[in-house]
């Protein structure tokens, strides 16, 4: 009895030592595994059914408390919480089991807010926008698509458009 008494306390402090470092960096990775912005969009467009974004839970545990997801017009390709949030464009997922893999829609109506000066920038998201979700990797949170602000559509792009016209 004593010595199975020994080896419950040695392997009960032994677990408690090897699984507790583990938990505290986060049992949880979200992750943005696809990313799709309309590469021409105006200030004032509509542009929200144009973005497609895709993000899973890497796990190992759900997450059940939810998060903010934002998205971001930047003049760099680096989003971040300074950038401009686009009007009505911030989204909440309720939550992600572990695993699982969702798209999350974002509002149709969202758009680059107007006076956002013309050229190339960046279309951008950040996923638990504001970082209250520990997780194993904070780094694969954000993603960025070129987008050229102001109507300088291509000369492919304008003839996709008139094609679609065309056949209406
Ligand atoms: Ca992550
Ligand atoms: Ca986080």
């Amino acid at each position: 009895m004593r010595i199975s008494s020994l080896i419950l306390f040695l392997t009960v402090h032994a677990f408690g030592f090897l699984v507790l470092p583990v938990l505290s960096f986060g049992a949880v990775d979200i992750e943005v595994t696809f990313f799709f912005a309309p590469p021409v969009a105006d200030p004032g467009q509509p542009i929200g059914d144009q973005i497609i974004l895709q993000v899973r839970n890497n796990g190992p545990d759900d997450i059940s408390g939810g998060f903010p997801v934002g998205f971001y017009i930047s003049t760099d390709d680096q989003i971040t919480l300074s950038d401009q949030l686009l009007i009505g464009g911030r989204e909440f997922v309720s939550s992600l089991a572990a695993g699982q893999e969702i798209e999350v829609p974002l509002f149709g109506g969202a758009r680059i807010p107007d006076g956002f000066p013309q050229g190339p920038a960046f279309l951008g998201v950040i996923v638990d926008e504001f970082n209250q979700i520990a997780e194993s990797d904070e780094t694969n949170n954000t993603a960025a698509s070129p987008i050229n602000v102001g109507g300088q559509v291509s000369t492919e792009s304008r003839n996709w458009v008139s094609v679609k016209l065309l056949y209406r």
